[in-house]
């Protein structure tokens, strides 16, 4: 059973992610748990994926959250997790991994950036949804799509 409220408080305390219910949590571990993931370290959680395959692209996975706890900083737990969700049985078919990434979260745009050339390949970046489209626009940035691709998983064993 997915710990939704450790989750809650780690995305509540980047600072710097939408903070979704702690029901939305819950509901992520139980619907799609074969591709998000979380990362401890000494029973500590320090880390969190939530990832799905959108119906509508059946070569994609959408990264929808990082978040890393201070503890986890500068470890290589954020690329850990991607690689992780990558390998996964659920992600063997997808070319493309997708996410959206406010234009200030520099931490999240360098993972990104660099997680495609660990992969070998390109990362195109257009903004999704603009300020307008948020209720909180005096507080809300856009959110620009990376899309990371084509790669195929089988080419990023586990050592
Ligand atoms: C990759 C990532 O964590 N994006 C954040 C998207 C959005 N601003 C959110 O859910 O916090």
């Amino acid at each position: 059973m997915v710990d939704g409220t450790r989750i809650w408080e780690l995305v509540r305390d980047t600072g710097v992610l939408d903070v979704n219910s702690a029901y939305a949590y819950l509901l992520l571990g139980e619907h799609f748990s074969d591709t998000s993931v979380v990362a401890e370290i000494d029973g500590e959680l320090v880390g969190f994926i939530s990832a799905y395959l959108p119906p509508s692209k059946d070569d994609t996975v959408f990264v929808w959250q990082v978040g890393v706890a201070e503890a986890g900083r500068g470890k290589g737990v954020a690329t850990g997790m991607l690689y992780d969700i990558i390998r996964r049985p659920a992600c063997g078919h997808i070319r493309y991994l997708d996410t959206t990434v406010g234009p200030s979260n520099e931490a999240s745009m360098a993972l990104f950036r660099g997680f495609a050339r660990k992969l070998g390949t390109q990362v195109s970046e257009n903004e999704l949804f603009k300020v307008e489209h948020f209720p909180d626009y005096e507080t809300h940035e856009s959110e620009v799509l990376f899309r990371i691709g084509p790669f195929d998983p089988a080419d990023f064993p586990a050592d």
